[in-house]
């Protein structure tokens, strides 16, 4: 109106007029700005109206799908005091002698990050966890933790969401101030895929505590320790709990898969105990551990160690819940565990389950049964939304025995074959898979060795490459970078080292490393990144924000992008965001708390010859007309 008017005058604009009256009320200029805002996220519902969210393989539609339903709490219900307040109390150490005194067993509640990393491709949204924040607060009491932070989701909000991971931190931490928080932390690769300079790890830790992770999980992708020093100290410098975990491979029941037996792994958390660790973790990030090994192993440790075990794995197998029941047995502190319709297949077994199991016995978990299915209830609801990202992976399969897929590389893994036209080789991929790992020496294969692995695996099928030929005609082949920086000791050491011959063929003529990567990577200058970040972005940048940039400087830029363009979209819903609306489609957004915006899709006009078309929208009943580039 009026307003837009005056402040798009170019006299106005050039300053020449007394503006004193409102500099003196910078509050006037609000309205701009939500007006402001309103107008970005038309732009964006326009054009994902018109032209769909990238590279999904199928589109649903607003109006078919549900509202779910989010548990009442009631407005007197008192917060149930948690983990969290044990920790304020009395500290890490505190917190770990209480899980050891804890008769019953204590569960992790993986739903918020590994759950929906394994099996919808780590693509669920803040908007979803934060409107079930506040009653899993209430509901979810008795639990020992939330994973919802770290591992891959951290690269994939940015990158696919388009959204800021250091808010969804935020957002969470406002809802549940009385349950630990734990994420995911690859040490010397942080939150990323490659070593990172020692002081970008510390950073990382810092802020990632600041903003409220109280657990770190730090693992190394090839079970070097060395490669996890730095993490732990800074966990420990920021007095946070720090959960050194193992990864786990192989098959200790089986002696032919001697690489890495049970003393391997005995000397490991030995070591990690040593190290300063307040939580072992055992990472299963496969879901190779299986029944009898389980109970192998927790009783070995249990014996050998004296902080307390977090055993995390993955269903894949279908073998998982009875796998978690036999390490009850024998004596396991904290398993991870996903609520039930988040539950299976490549993500945790299914929590509700395991409680059914062990009601009445002495390890029967403290929470409230039927809270927990409600907000299993809730996320089978917001499931449908993410259709799109299912893997097609339909019943558990005893196959990951042979090719040892990352849970929570498994749904990824899928559409990064497809993106490659490769689609229809997946069954080689997979064995192709296993092969690489054979051939590279038996690794751990976890984040990111395991993108090695994987990327490997795609360069020979692609190239119609068996192990042999890779051997015989190696030199002439030109590797993928990921994979020549790995043989150059990129990641650390793998146990046992690297297979000599090959690496000669792949690094050619390069000289391979021993040492650190960290020590040798030069610190990162935080101050100067920061200015040049700014100059390049037009704006200024929070300190976090820097971090995300110095972490994945093209993905943050590009995600920096889509926020000046369309503003903050994490405020839209998932169907919205990801499928828009058809005509006669009416959406609510609340773009702040108590400001709502109703938009109507009235009609979209035809193809102009530039390409354009007018989007018809009625805003709060008032007619809005925008014009979206039509890329089909
Ligand atoms: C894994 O690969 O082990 C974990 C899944 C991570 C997937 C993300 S998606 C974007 C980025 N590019 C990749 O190739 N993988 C990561
Ligand atoms: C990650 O690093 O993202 C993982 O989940 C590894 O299992
Ligand atoms: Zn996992």
């Amino acid at each position: 109106g009026f307003l837009e008017n005056v402040v798009n005058h170019a006299p106005f604009r050039a300053g020449q007029c007394d503006t004193s009256y409102l500099d003196t009320y910078p509050e006037l200029f609000n309205i701009r700005e939500k007006k402001d805002r309103a107008n970005k996220l038309l732009h964006y519902i326009g054009d994902v109206s018109v032209n769909g969210y990238p590279n999904i393989k199928k589109r649903l539609h607003f109006s078919e799908l549900r509202e779910a339903t989010v548990p009442e709490i009631p407005l007197d219900a008192i917060r149930p005091r948690g983990t969290r307040d044990i920790l304020m109390a009395e500290g890490p150490k505190g917190l770990a002698d209480w899980v050891l005194k804890e008769k019953r067993l204590l569960l992790t509640d993986t739903t918020m990050r590994d759950a929906h990393q394994s099996l919808l491709a780590t693509r669920v949204r803040t908007y979803d966890l934060e409107r079930i924040a506040h009653a899993t607060s209430h509901l979810g009491g008795g639990l020992f933790s939330l994973e919802m932070w770290g591992g891959a989701t951290f690269d994939v909000a940015m990158r696919f969401l388009t959204e800021n991971p250091w808010e969804r931190l935020d957002r969470l931490r406002a809802q549940i101030p009385n349950l630990l928080f734990q994420m995911l932390l690859r040490g010397s690769n942080a939150v990323g895929y490659t070593n990172y300079a020692d002081n970008v790890v510390e950073d990382f830790v810092a802020k990632a505590a600041a903003g409220g992770i109280d657990v770190f999980r730090i693992f190394d992708s090839l079970n070097w320790t060395k490669g996890m020093k730095v993490a732990m100290e800074a966990v420990q410098k920021n007095n946070a709990i720090c959960e050194a975990a193992m990864c786990y491979t192989g098959d200790i029941t089986d002696p032919k898969r001697d690489k890495y037996p049970l003393e391997y792994y005995v000397g490991m958390a030995k070591e990690l105990e040593q190290m300063g660790a307040h939580i072992l973790g055992i990472k299963d990030m496969a879901g190779l551990l299986k029944p009898f090994a389980a109970e192998k192993l927790i009783k070995a440790l249990k014996n050998e160690i004296g902080i307390p075990i977090h055993l995390h794995t993955h269903d894949t197998s279908g073998n998982g819940g009875t796998m978690l029941l036999m390490a009850t047995q024998a004596g396991v502190d904290i398993v991870d565990t996903a609520l039930s319709s988040i539950s299976g297949l490549t993500s945790q077994p299914s929590m509700n389950a395991l409680l059914s199991t062990l009601k009445g016995t002495i390890w029967e978990p403290a929470v409230n049964t039927t809270g927990l299915q409600q907000l299993a209830n809730y996320w089978e609801t917001v499931r449908t939304y993410y259709e799109p990202f299912e893997s097609e992976l339909r019943s558990s399969t005893a196959q990951v025995y042979e090719h040892e897929i990352p849970g929570g590389q498994y749904s990824n893994y899928k559409p990064q074959v497809e993106g490659l036209g490769l689609g229809h080789r997946w069954e080689e991929c997979k064995q192709m898979y296993r092969k690489v790992n054979d051939m590279f020496g038996d690794l751990v294969k976890v984040t990111p060795s395991s993108k090695i692995v994987g990327d490997m695996a795609m360069f020979m099928v692609q190239n119609n490459l068996q192990p042999e030929d890779v051997m015989q005609r190696g030199q002439e082949l030109t590797f993928p970078q990921g994979v020549v920086d790995f043989f150059k000791g990129m990641l650390g050491q793998p146990h046992g080292g690297f297979p000599k011959e090959l690496q000669k063929i792949i690094l050619k003529d390069e000289e391979p490393f021993t040492h650190r990567p960290g020590e040798f990577l030069e610190p990162v200058d935080f101050a100067a990144r920061k200015k040049e970040l700014e100059n390049k972005l037009g704006h200024p940048v929070k300190d976090r924000d820097v971090t995300s940039a110095v972490l994945y400087p093209a993905v943050f830029e590009e995600f920096d992008n889509h926020r000046q363009r369309f503003s903050d979209t994490s405020v839209l819903s998932t169907p919205l965001y990801f499928y828009g609306l058809d005509v006669g489609d009416e959406a609510s957004i609340e773009i702040e708390s108590g400001k709502t915006l109703i938009v109507r899709l009235t009609a979209i006009g035809k193809v102009h010859e530039d390409g354009t078309r007018n989007i018809y929208f009625e805003l709060n009943g008032e007619p809005r007309q925008i014009l979206v580039k039509d890329r089909s």
